[in-house]
């Protein structure tokens, strides 16, 4: 049996099914010697049952039969042993092979498909078998080394649709798909906490129908779309849309996405397209973007539908609302463009910013030192020097006379060329995009605190700071992800 066989080995369940002599007699190994392996080189290492009897699975078979052939070849059983452990290391999802190795493929590399059927048959077995440790164990093991695109998109949608035809034909308990639900739901939605970043200040809503308790695609979808730098509202299942108007006016998302899994929550989606109708009216224009199982079932209903339907796919959905997002924040679906609006209202928001500079520029300046003390600290030079002082006072001041010009001279295009300029230096001094972003985030917040926006403002100036973050953004640097990559 060659390397490439041994991996395939990897894809057989790991439940315990044989006891002692069943495995002798299907490997040829006697009982004597499998015990001599397990307590000299810890290998098999069986399950226990209840009374302590040792109990072997389909794995530990095709594994004891794997050395049995290397020392039938004159390998010695413990080079055969180290042979085993070396390969097995390779994979991403170990079976447990004493010493327990921890060697994982690294979350920059894209696993094998064998690496991937493989966690999502070890995952089926462990849910199937509700054995928690197990599960979580694997979850925890694919979360750390698959990269998150392939985890959610290769791993654990298939395995959450597979567990849904379990359960359908019955050989899934309730239990091991609520156990799944829980660890990935667990897991997306401290992600989804933990990895909230200032890039894009274009918002999105995310929400399932009333009464739809089915968020993990939506939640997948968020996460997805919080890795581009969007702010994400996650409402999650159930969504009540009896405060929905309101929180549309006051948030003024670029779009909401809905998602709809069982078919009687369709109608649902065209009261809330009415809402969105609605703010539209009064300026507020919201991208209504829906999908789910529904339409998977039911493709005829599109046809039906108000709003946007992007396809099922995440990956294509996810540069899709993305770009929707782009245009609603720009004001290009919007009834008067930005650029309008800065021909009409440029001035007088320069004139309110230059009377709040003093302060909105000292608050800023006080949050980056606060949030990024180790800037501006050049090796070689002490800590406190002018420069590290320039960087903390003079680069919102700077922030602040290019707005000026850009909304006084209506010139958004500045941005991205000021930008690009700084961009050949900045690096050289430790300045990443975060740093960037952060800064134009904290000037417009407190921008917005100190001058009020008018409530006939408050659309476009959501657009203006979204086409000001996205020139800063598109000019330093890169934000590649996999599913970037691939749309
Ligand atoms: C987990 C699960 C549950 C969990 C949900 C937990 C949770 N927080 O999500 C619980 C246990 C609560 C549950 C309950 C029920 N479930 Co259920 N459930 C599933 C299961 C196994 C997995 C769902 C899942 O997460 N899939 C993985 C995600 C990634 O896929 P997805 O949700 O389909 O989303 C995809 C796309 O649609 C898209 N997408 C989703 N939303 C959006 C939104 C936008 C804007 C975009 C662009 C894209 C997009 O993204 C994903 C990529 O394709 C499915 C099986 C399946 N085939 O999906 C059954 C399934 C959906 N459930 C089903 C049923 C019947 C039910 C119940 C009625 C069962 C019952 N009697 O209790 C209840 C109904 C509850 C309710 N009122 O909503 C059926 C639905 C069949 C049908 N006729 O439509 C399914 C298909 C199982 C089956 N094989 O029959 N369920």
């Amino acid at each position: 049996m060659n390397a490439m066989r041994l991996d395939e080995l990897a894809l057989l369940p790991d439940n315990p099914r044989y006891n002692i002599k069943a495995i002798s007699e299907q490997t040829g190994v006697n009982v004597s010697t499998l015990r001599a392996w397990e307590s000299r080189y810890g290998f098999p290492e069986p399950h226990r049952s209840e009374s302590g009897h040792r109990r072997y699975s389909e794995r530990d078979v095709a594994l004891v039969k794997w050395l049995r052939h290397r020392t039938d070849e004159g390998v010695t059983i413990s080079q055969a042993v180290d042979l085993l452990q070396h390969q097995l290391a390779q994979s991403p999802i170990l079976p447990p092979v004493p010493p327990a190795s921890t060697v994982l493929t690294p979350a920059s590399q894209t696993p094998t498909r064998t690496e991937i059927s493989f966690a999502i048959t070890a995952l089926l077995d462990a849910l199937s078998d509700v054995n928690f440790q197990e599960a979580q164990r694997l979850f925890e093991a694919v979360c750390q080394s698959f990269p998150l695109e392939v985890a959610l998109l290769d791993v654990f949608q298939p395995l959450m649709v597979e567990v849904g035809e379990r359960w359908l034909n019955g050989t899934m308990h309730v239990t091991g798909e609520q156990l799944g639900t829980t660890l990935l739901r667990q897991w997306l939605l401290s992600k989804l906490q933990t990895e909230r970043s200032v890039t894009h200040p274009v918002r999105i809503i995310c929400g399932c129908a009333p009464d739809e308790q089915h968020d993990l695609g939506l939640l997948m979808l968020a996460l997805l779309l919080q890795r581009r730098g969007h702010e994400i509202l996650f409402l999650g299942a159930n969504m009540s849309l009896s405060g929905l108007t309101d929180l549309l006016q006051r948030l003024s998302p670029a779009v909401l996405c809905v998602s709809v899994s069982l078919i009687e929550h369709v109608p649902d989606l065209l009261r809330i397209s009415e809402m969105t109708n609605s703010v539209a009216t009064e300026g507020y224009n919201v991208a209504l973007v829906y999908g789910g199982h529904a339409f998977e079932r039911h493709p005829a209903l599109l046809a039906q539908m108000p709003g946007h339907f992007i396809g099922n796919d995440l990956a294509t959905a996810t540069s899709r609302v993305h770009a929707l997002a782009g245009d609603v924040a720009e004001g290009r679906i919007g009834k008067q463009a930005l650029s309008g609006w800065l021909r009409e209202r440029g001035s007088y928001l320069a004139d309110e910013f230059e009377f709040a500079k003093d302060r909105t520029c000292g608050t800023v300046a006080l949050k980056l030192a606060e949030v990024y003390p180790e800037l501006g600290q050049i090796p070689g030079r002490p800590n406190g020097t002018p420069w590290r002082e320039q960087i903390y006072s003079e680069t919102p001041r700077r922030f602040h006379l290019m707005l000026q010009v850009v909304l006084r001279c209506q010139a958004l295009d500045v941005i991205e060329q000021e930008y690009r300029w700084a961009w050949n230096l900045l690096p050289r001094f430790g300045i990443r995009q975060e740093h960037l972003l952060s800064q134009v985030k904290w000037y417009f917040e407190s921008m917005e605190e100190l001058i009020g926006v008018e409530r006939r403002d408050r659309v476009h100036f959501e657009s203006f700071k979204a086409a000001v973050t996205e020139r800063v953004w598109r000019s330093t640097g890169q934000y590649l992800t996999l599913t970037e990559n691939a749309a």
